[in-house]
Parts: C-alpha cells; sequence; structure tokens
C-alpha cells in the first residue's frame, strides 16, 4: 500500500518535471524568473515549493477566433500557469493589465505564460492580432 503509494509520488514527480523542462523557453518569455533565483540551490528549491503550493494551471484552447475556455477563476496570491494551444490561424495569448503576453503562435503550437495575480479584479485576456479580439477572440480572468 505504501509502495504503490511512492511510485505515485515519484511518478508524478517525473510528469511535473517533463512538463516544466518542456515549457522551459516560453518562461524566458514571461517575467517571473529573474535568473537571480539560479544563484543558490537551496534559492531555486525554496522557490519552487512556495510557488506550486498555489500554482494554478489551466489549458486554454482556441479553434478559430475565441477561447476556450473562456473564463478561468483564481485567488488572489496565485501563481497562474496558462499553456495556451492554437489550432487554427496564427495568434497569441494577452493580458494587458497584467503585463502577460505570449509569443504570437502558428496552428498546432502551443505557448505558455506564468505569472502571479496579485491583485482582485476581472482581467481581460484576448489574442493582439489585430482584429481578433473585436471579433470575440477574448475572456475574462477573474482574481477574487
Ligand atoms: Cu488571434
Amino acid at each position: 500500500m505504501i509502495l504503490g503509494v511512492l511510485v505515485l509520488v515519484v511518478i508524478g514527480g517525473v510528469l511535473l518535471l517533463g512538463n516544466s523542462s518542456s515549457d522551459q523557453q516560453s518562461f524566458q518569455e514571461t517575467v517571473e524568473e529573474p535568473e537571480a533565483n539560479m544563484q543558490s540551490n537551496d534559492t531555486i528549491e525554496s522557490t519552487d515549493s512556495e510557488a506550486q503550493a498555489n500554482l494554478k494551471e489551466f489549458t486554454i484552447e482556441s479553434r478559430g477566433l475565441s477561447f476556450t475556455p473562456d473564463e478561468i477563476r483564481v485567488n488572489v496570491g496565485d501563481t497562474v500557469r496558462i499553456k495556451y494551444k492554437n489550432t487554427v490561424g496564427t495568434h497569441d495569448f494577452t493580458i494587458e493589465e497584467l503585463g502577460v503576453q505570449s509569443s504570437l503562435i502558428d496552428a498546432g503550437e502551443e505557448a505558455t505564460v506564468q505569472f502571479v495575480a496579485d491583485k482582485a479584479g476581472a482581467y481581460e485576456f484576448f489574442c493582439s492580432v489585430p482584429g481578433h479580439r473585436e471579433a470575440g477572440m477574448k475572456g475574462t480572468l477573474v482574481v477574487e
């Protein structure tokens, strides 16, 4: 029984590590992970465990000029990681008020953004390609 739990934990850990390494490139595009963290192993570990304690991960997909889901909710102080998957056209994922901006990606690609939701409010996320926001390619991040 205990052995089974251990195996699950190990598998979970491996999956987490796999995800974070494949997301590394996108991390560098976000502002949150300063290189100063690289100074010592102790710093990295404590930062990671703090961030993961209230890490909220979402996958948002677009098939045309919309986002699914078009509303996500988090708590103040959460670290929010959004994996944006694009299936048609060329788009990005932007939350202007929070300074969040993914790279512009083509169909079949995905981009990850990560930030700390440190202030309550309703923030519009949208695609910043001209005309797309107006055409309905937008949604709401609620921080409560
Ligand atoms: Cu777009």
